[in-house]
């Protein structure tokens, strides 16, 4: 990865106090994008930009000014996780539109958006080979719910609005792999900056979707779409194997390794009204 000369591009992104933007601004700073930040929450030091709740309409004109001349978008910002579906669909999903049209306003023509594998946990692992970056929804949980909505709505932009759209379906954001699971699901923090800028940078694209995922050797989903875009990634949560499995053989009668959505599709991930 070097910084590329010709790039004097501006990116906003959206969540950046969280923990994959937290990584990904640094690393997109040091390959030459002028980044700009917003967060409902304070913005990490020496991130220019400004705090705005998506979820908020009230704030829209925070994310105008934001985009005013930026030329991409790496939407975050989201509840990471399973939660009340009124906040769920505040947060990830009214506010992901939110965020297309402003940037439709603004002519801000590429978007990257954050999904998640858990748009398609109950998919059932593959016996073999990888399952493809469109494998079709089948979501999880509410949160996986809220990603087939960002999909859908990326999708829309793109084809009604001639934005290029890329969704990324990401997998574990760890600093290390720490479960069997994760050696199949692993993002590594190098490779997540990797992912970004390919994505941001790539050539016309339309809608696409992509697995946020380091070349895991035991991996369950497809890198060919994202290699159609540039990402490659270098790191390998293989290397991690014996330690994770050490003393802990996993489970293969376990029906959630069985299943893209990890614990997130067992009874006790159920989300409880
Ligand atoms: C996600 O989408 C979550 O944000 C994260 O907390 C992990 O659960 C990850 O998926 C995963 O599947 O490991």
């Amino acid at each position: 990865m070097t910084p590329d000369a010709l790039l004097t591009r501006t990116v906003l992104v959206t969540g950046v106090a969280g923990r994959i933007g937290q990584t990904v601004c640094p690393g997109l700073a040091a390959l030459g994008w002028t980044v700009r930040g917003t967060d409902r929450a304070e913005l990490p030091e020496g991130v220019h930009g400004a705090r705005a709740d998506l979820a908020d309409p009230a704030d829209t004109p925070v994310l105008a000014a934001l985009l005013d001349g930026a030329d991409a978008v790496l939407h975050l910002a989201a509840i990471p996780g399973e939660g009340d579906w009124d906040r769920i669909l505040a947060c990830n999903v009214d506010a992901t539109q939110r965020v297309l049209a402003a940037a439709l306003r603004a002519r801000v023509r590429r978007v990257v958006l954050a999904s998640s594998n858990h748009a398609a946990g109950f998919v059932r692992r593959p016996a073999r080979g990888r399952l493809p970056a469109a494998t079709p929804p089948r979501p999880d949980t509410f949160y996986g719910v809220s990603k087939v909505a960002l999909e859908a709505l990326g999708a829309l932009y793109a084809e009604r609005h001639g934005m290029d759209v890329v969704a990324l379906r990401i997998g574990s954001f760890q600093p290390r792999p720490r479960t069997p699971r994760e050696l199949a699901t692993w993002l590594s923090p190098a490779d997540a900056v990797r992912l970004a800028h390919a994505t941001l940078s790539a050539p016309s694209v339309g809608f696409t979707t992509v697995w946020g995922i380091s070349a895991n050797s035991r991996a369950w989903w497809s890198l060919a779409e994202g290699r159609a875009l540039g990402y490659h990634p270098a790191d390998d949560a293989e290397a991690f194997a014996g330690p994770v499995l050490a003393g802990e053989e996993p489970d293969w009668a376990d029906e959630s390794l069985a299943l893209v959505g990890g614990d997130f599709t067992t009874r006790e991930w159920r989300y409880q009204p």
